[in-house]
């Protein structure tokens, strides 16, 4: 199996040739947006057990990826979401009480509670709201590059997938279409080796994702999504090949799935705890912590100082959003008709009555 390219080392240090350029500024804020993440996470896991939203879908263990792929993109490149990339969302500058708004489904939220938890959207983000039916997100990432293509914007599309949805029929219309046309897009695989409790030797009879590449005719690259560095320079190269013209990559992120699919699984059912400890050890937040220590960018009094104010600020901002109205039932109609018409208003004045 190829190994996975890797820049942080195993004592996590860096030679000079290897580091990415970034400066020591950009090096500490992927570190601190990978915390807030975790914060984040483990916060809104939280809520969801003290019955406050319904559900989540957590991402601890992939923070890299989601932090690398977000900052190897301009402003101007689209993200075409899977489950686990809802924090950039955040990133992109949707506020983080309407983020939970949209776990709570209440009034604040854009949506108003009609998309599942974890779905957020952000129109001048230029990130699309999460289609739930695994691997339709490459056709869709596939249709917005052939947009961009076509409009000579200079654009390119992130598309992300999930390891299970490479056995999904998008993934080999999407792919082939977008090697044939030379879309402007990145695929980007977080493995994370689980699709809910099937493991990756039941999704696929080859031992990697990116080998799938070279049947459609693309450069298909294996990297260790527990490794910022390492994540950040494949997908930024894979992004400047695409608006070169170069047509699409196929990115596999080979990370670990440390919690339950979602707020629903037991994972214990079906795992072994011995190999989640072994990923634990490759944890991507606390190796990239060991490289900004090294460097002298990174240390104790900074790291609680950190924790201490985002987790205060998220506190805050879940107060902000638990202030809001529930969702008002006749936005059920007045949010689908400009002008309802009053049959329905009176079907809906009936339906809504008390009956006693
Ligand atoms: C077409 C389809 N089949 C089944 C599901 C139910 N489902 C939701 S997430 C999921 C697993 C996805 O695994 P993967 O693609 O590896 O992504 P991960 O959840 O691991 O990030 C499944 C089977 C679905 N949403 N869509
Ligand atoms: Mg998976």
């Amino acid at each position: 199996m190829s190994e996975p390219i890797t820049v942080l080392g195993t004592k996590s240090k860096v030679g000079k040739k290897a580091r990415p350029d970034l400066s020591d500024a950009e090096l500490v804020s992927l570190y601190e947006e990978m915390v807030r993440i975790r914060i984040f996470d483990r916060r809104m896991l939280a809520l969801q057990r003290q019955g406050r939203i319904g559900f989540y879908g957590p991402v601890k263990g992939q923070e890299a990826t989601i932090v690398a792929t977000w900052k190897a993109a301009d402003e101007r490149d689209w993200i075409v979401p899977a489950l686990r990339e809802g924090a950039i969302a955040m990133l992109r500058g949707l506020p983080q009480e309407l983020a939970i708004a949209q776990l709570i489904g209440n009034d604040l939220d854009v949506c108003r509670g009609r998309q599942m938890p974890c779905h957020y959207t952000l129109k001048e983000g230029r990130y699309v709201a999460m289609s739930s039916v695994i691997g339709t997100q490459i056709s869709h990432a596939t249709g917005l590059a052939m947009a961009a293509k076509y409009a000579k914007s200079g654009e390119a599309v992130l598309g992300y997938l999930g390891d299970g949805a490479t056995s999904a029929n998008d993934f080999h219309a999407g792919l082939n279409f977008a090697a044939v046309f030379k879309a402007p897009v990145v695929f980007v695989c977080q493995n994370n080796q689980w699709s809910i409790s099937v493991p990756f030797e039941k999704q696929t009879a080859v031992d990697n994702v990116a080998i799938k590449a070279s049947a459609y005719g693309m450069p298909g690259v294996r990297v260790d999504g527990n490794d910022v560095l390492a994540t950040y320079q494949v997908v930024r190269d894979a992004l400047e090949r695409a608006k070169r013209g170069d047509g699409p990559t196929l990115v596999e992120a080979v990370t670990y799935r440390q919690l339950g699919h979602s707020s629903s699984d037991d994972p214990t059912r079906y795992r072994d705890e011995g190999k989640v400890a072994d990923w634990i050890a490759k944890d991507p937040v606390e190796r990239y912590r060991r490289f900004l220590e090294h460097e002298g960018l990174w240390d104790e009094s900074k790291e609680s100082e950190f924790v201490d104010r985002v987790d205060g600020e998220i506190a805050k901002k879940v107060r902000e959003a638990e202030a809001a109205s529930p969702v008002s039932a006749d936005s059920l109609i007045t949010d689908v008709f400009h002008d309802v018409d009053p049959r329905l208003q009176e079907h809906f004045r009936i339906a809504t009555s008390d009956p006693r």
